[in-house]
């Protein structure tokens, strides 16, 4: 036996917990069993999978299960994960290691784990009826291999992928270099794109859709439910990115050019790092960034503007500039309490979801986000980068809204349309 089922159980109750606790997750690396080996990564709003040494082979066990996950307060959803949470939780070990990882199916169908992207003998690479029998309801595989390599890797299923990868069945395979890192790292994050059709009003992703995905997550959560990154003033920091989603993702970092250090291939060498300000994270792929923490509140999101909302209609008619004066006491005949939304743009949806404006049951609105200034606006793919100067290292609790420098935040210098005279295209 490696864990038993109450460990299991008593390591998803923390997961559970920590989904709950805001910004501050108590189930990460610190509370695995420790290896001095390397520093552990954080796994934004996750966790990181205790293990124990059995003759010299480090044994974790995956349970393969339903769950009931909340993407952010008011939009839970009965998903698939794993060990209790989705993404399931990050798997750690050293180049060299030799890993067993039990495997238990507690799905209604089979499943099987493919270890995306490692190096490893065939009959281990998990896809099934290919590679292996399936892993039927109820039973328990044995995956054991040696890692070859260093990186940052993912698992996820290799049978009825479509469906299993759709209701949220991931999780990171992170494997640090044996001979330690010539550029160390202070703080290390990690976490895996994905899309859920979780249409308005419903409670299980459906896994029929390939294009108009209602939410968009780092690991499972989206806007304002995923935690902020924080970072002490000059502290090297890394973002590892996983996409297991079907679009790809440009993610963009504001007030840094960061560098991008590494894939699925590991830490590359120095010499091909490469100055950005956003890194386009293809599907099935990983993408490393690095950067030295500069102070302030910096946006960290998704670049595919649709990617930073919540659930939306995609098939309405376009409201902008349409006269819709007297329309909406019209309307409001035959449904009472309709708002008509978008004359002048959609920044007053906002403003309707805040002053009580009701959506479908168990539905976020498109955007959601208070900051020191106002709405933010946002949704789905989109966080925070909080770094201060008086950040303890090690400490992850979120320091509140950044105070900008007197004199260096944009002013309002007038209220007048006509004000100054701007240079315009000519006629
Ligand atoms: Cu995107």
């Amino acid at each position: 036996m490696t864990l038993s089922r109450r460990d299991i159980m008593l390591a998803s109750g923390t997961a559970a917990l920590a989904a709950t606790a805001g910004p501050v997750s108590r189930a990460n690396a610190a509370d695995a069993p420790s290896d001095r080996r390397f520093k552990p990564v954080r796994t934004l709003n996750g966790w990181t999978l205790p293990w124990c040494m059995k003759d010299g082979v480090k044994e974790f066990h995956l349970v393969a299960e339903e769950i009931q996950h909340s993407f952010a307060p008011g939009s839970e959803a009965t998903c698939w994960g794993y060990n209790g949470s989705t993404p399931g939780p990050t798997i750690e070990a050293v180049e060299g290691d030799r890993v067993r990882i039990f495997v238990t199916n507690r799905l209604k169908e089979h499943t099987t784990v493919h270890w995306h992207g490692l190096i490893l003998p065939n009959g281990m690479d998990g896809v099934g009826g290919l590679n292996q029998p399936h892993i039927q309801p109820g039973e328990t595989f044995a995956y054991e291999f040696t890692l070859r390599q260093q990186g940052s890797h993912m698992y996820h299923p290799h049978a009825d992928e479509m469906t299993q990868l759709a209701y949220g069945m991931m999780g990171l395979f992170i494997i640090h270099p044996k001979a330690g890192e010539a550029v160390p790292v202070d703080r290390d994050y990690a976490f895996i794109l994905h899309n859920w059709a979780l249409h308005p009003g419903t409670w299980r992703p459906d896994p029929s859709v390939m294009v108009n995905f209602d939410l968009w997550t780092f690991n499972s959560k989206v806007f304002p439910a995923i935690e902020p990154l924080v970072a002490r003033t000059g502290e090297r920091v890394r973002i590892r990115i996983g996409n297991l989603s079907m679009w790809n993702h440009p993610v963009h970092l504001h007030g840094v050019e960061f560098v991008e250090t590494g894939s699925d291939g590991g830490r590359w060498p120095q010499s091909q790092w490469r100055r950005e300000v956003t890194s386009t994270v293809g599907v099935g792929q990983m993408r490393d960034i690095e950067f030295t923490a500069v102070p302030g509140d910096w946006a960290l999101h998704c670049h595919m503007s649709h990617h930073t909302m919540n659930a939306m209609g995609h098939e309405i008619a376009n409201p902008t500039g349409v006269d819709r004066s007297g329309l909406e006491q019209q309307i409001q005949k035959i449904l009472p309490g309709y708002m008509a939304m978008g004359q002048n743009g959609m920044a007053e949806h906002q403003e309707h979801t805040d002053a009580g404006h009701q959506g479908p049951a168990n539905t976020l609105p498109m955007m959601a986000g208070k900051g020191p200034f106002g709405n933010l606006e946002m949704g789905g793919m989109f966080t925070v980068l909080k770094v201060r100067d008086d950040i303890r290292p090690g400490d992850y609790n979120d320091p509140g809204w950044y105070v900008q420098p007197k004199g260096t935040v944009a002013k309002r210098v007038s209220t007048d349309p006509d004000f100054g005279t701007p240079h315009r295209k000519p006629l």
